[in-house]
């Protein structure tokens, strides 16, 4: 029977937002915060990674926190009549940037294969250390290719990437095509964390040209407009994540958080 995470997680007609929270750049207090407002501005998933060097303790304790909050304001909103508990069943997911960032705390794991690195490690290295972990934890695996298109930022550095170009929408369709052939459920396009620009709308139009995946969009979106355009080009997810680091004050962050979820629905 499917999970009530992958149910939530697939595509379901409607383009939804997801916040990334990187474990290793801020505190547990700050980490639940960002996560509240992300929810209350209307953003539907939490994932949780990022960089590559951060300890599973930090990751763990970085999902426990998040947790807790909601469950306490799930309480709260239980209380009020004027509220609704069921904003606050928001999936945690981890976004591993390899077999160490897990955490039993997590309601699943995005479980990629970097599909156009050129390092093994990427490919299936890092999934055979974490696999036996996510078993023991118990915890929903999400099947995902990930492929990093121009300019790739940091992750298509690390990760060894072949990138994509922004105009080779051929390419980006067989991906999606082997993807699905592999029997992954999710192919998550990235332009890279505070990417100089969006993955290009014709690239998801190609990628979401292969039916049955859920289409996750990230990197450098940091506006309705940019948020506006992928959904055009037919993403199920957006992700922004560097956008709430850069914003402190929490009342702001909701309210620039709810502008582009706003485009989206
Ligand atoms: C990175 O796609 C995500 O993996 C989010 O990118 O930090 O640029 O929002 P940004």
């Amino acid at each position: 029977m499917e999970s009530a995470v992958s149910k939530h997680m697939r595509a379901n007609g409607r383009c939804r937002h997801i916040t990334l929270i990187d474990p290793g750049k801020q505190d547990l207090d700050t980490a639940a915060k960002r996560a509240m407002s992300a929810v209350q501005a209307g953003s539907e998933c939490i994932f949780i990674g990022g960089s590559t060097n951060t300890s599973n303790d930090v990751v763990h304790a970085t999902c426990e926190a998040i947790k807790e909050a909601f469950e306490l304001r799930k309480f709260a909103a239980s209380q009020d009549l004027d509220s609704n508990e069921d904003e606050w069943n928001v999936p945690v997911i981890l976004f591993p940037g390899g077999g160490h960032a897990l955490s039993p705390a997590a309601d699943g794991i995005l479980f990629m294969m970097l599909m156009n690195s050129k390092d093994r490690k990427f490919l299936v290295g890092e999934q055979v250390i974490g696999a036996p972990f996510i078993e023991k934890f118990g915890i929903d695996t999400l099947p995902a290719g990930y492929v990093v298109c121009a300019p790739g930022g940091e992750v298509g550095r690390v990760g060894n990437v072949d990138l994509i170009e922004k105009d080779d929408a051929a390419l980006v369709r067989n991906y999606a095509l082997t993807a699905k052939m592999y029997g992954f459920q999710y192919l998550y396009l990235e332009a890279g964390s505070g990417a100089s620009y969006q993955v290009n709308p014709e690239l998801i139009k190609a990628a979401k040209s292969v039916e049955g995946l859920t289409i996750i969009v990230g990197g450098g979106i940091k506006e309705s407009s940019q948020a506006a355009l992928a959904k055009q080009g037919g993403a199920d997810w957006i992700v922004t994540g560097t956008l709430t680091e850069e914003i402190e004050d929490y009342v702001k962050l909701e309210s620039t958080l709810k502008e582009i979820i706003s485009e989206l629905n």
